[in-house]
């Protein structure tokens, strides 16, 4: 990644090691593992951690392991019906890492475990406008703390998006959702996020309604109109579409933040940007399943990831948000490293969709990944 983390160049200086005068120092060599060793309880099984692709310092999971003696066993996913899939199916899995309204079904279904999350050190410093979020799921903070946020937008590649269209690119949701202009861009490659209820409600919005309030007639309205533009979609996925892009198969990608922006910084022709008709934020919970066998090494990872210092270190590397203030004051202190985003209330006009209306798109969207519906 870009920046190296502050105390980096320490940890990698062999001069400590092998010093030139010293049996003292040798002496200290041998002592540290074994002090490190004798502190650290010893742990036979590894934490089994599920997150989202491309959302944490590698970095960060060695250095746990290091202080705790707790080995990760880490995987990722690329949406929420994945892990929800995984819980149902009963995997062995310590952390997962939920957005809200995955958050709450799963807290509903009985396949998350309490931890009086409000309780954990550090919780203080979480921004209140990410907690109002998040206790629209979870009121009193049993089951989850947030990790990091975002938002969404278009990646494009702009030499590809305008050959298709012969012009400027306008910064409008009405290149993915506008038929007309969908059906100029299709050939150089659109894609969607596979996330049922945000390119349901990015829609909605468009549209000049909100996700929050809708009833089933009108959702059932949007869900066929997805099924209509299906056709011209190259696929509906959450982590090819950066590469994808980058190598011009692809000219505009609906986007998380953090993948676009990252993606930017390391030189790929990826320009992300917020359409005018506006977007939403998501928020995604460090959360323990009701199944994890290991439910005290969980929680020591989630101490671990509310510190400002690694909370600060997995925003930097991702290009994601903080929901830690005190994280996101040094990252700000240091200045234009990292997108920064301000935190404003109008950024949270999302709202999950009522019980049933979720209901509705979660029995549609996997027809609409596997292209069973459109074409009328
Ligand atoms: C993808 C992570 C996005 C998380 N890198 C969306 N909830």
């Amino acid at each position: 990644m870009a920046f190296a983390a502050p105390g980096e160049a320490a940890a990698g200086d062999h001069n400590a090691i092998y010093p030139p005068n010293g049996s003292r120092t040798v002496k200290k060599w041998i002592m540290a593992p074994l002090l490190a060793f004798a502190l650290s309880p010893v742990h036979a099984q590894p934490l089994n951690v599920a997150n989202w692709n491309d959302y944490i310092d590698p970095a960060v999971l060695a250095d746990f392991t290091r202080e705790t003696g707790i080995e990760v066993n880490y995987r990722t996913y690329d949406s929420d019906q994945e892990v929800y899939a995984l819980l149902k199916q009963g995997e062995a899995l310590d952390v997962v890492v939920p957005s809200t309204d995955n958050f709450g079904k799963l807290i509903r279904e009985g396949l998350l475990r309490p931890y009086a999350a409000a309780s954990l050190p550090g919780f203080e410093a979480l921004e209140p406008l990410i907690m109002a979020r998040v206790a629209g799921h979870d009121p009193t903070h049993e089951y989850g703390v947030p990790y990091l946020w975002g938002s969404i937008g278009l990646a494009v590649n702009v030499p590809q998006a305008e050959a298709a269209l012969g012009g400027p690119v306008p910064n409008t949701w009405g290149l993915v959702f506008d038929k007309a202009l969908l059906a100029r861009l299709s050939a150089c490659g659109v894609t969607l996020l596979d996330s049922a209820n945000d390119v349901t409600s990015l829609l909605a919005n468009y549209q000049g309604r909100s996700l929050g309030t809708a009833g089933e007639a009108y959702v059932s309205r949007v869900l066929e109109q997805l099924g209509r533009l299906r056709p011209h979609y190259r696929y509906i996925d959450s982590s090819r579409y950066v590469d994808d892009l980058g190598s011009g198969k692809l000219c505009v990608s609906m986007a998380w933040t953090g993948d676009a922006l990252a993606a930017a910084a390391k030189g790929l022709p990826v320009k992300f940007m917020v359409p005018e008709e506006g977007s939403l934020v998501f928020v995604d919970i460090l959360a323990i399943p009701a199944a994890a066998k290991n439910p005290e090494e969980a929680q020591a990872f989630i101490r671990y990831m509310l510190r400002p210092e690694v909370s600060a270190r997995i925003a930097r590397a991702t290009y994601y948000q903080t929901p830690n203030a005190r994280a996101r004051q040094a990252l700000e202190a240091e200045g234009g490293s990292v997108q920064a985003a301000r935190l404003s209330a109008d950024m949270f006009g999302y709202q999950a969709p009522r019980e049933e209306v979720g209901k509705l798109i979660d029995d549609f969207w996997p027809r609409l990944l596997e292209n069973r519906v459109g074409g009328r």
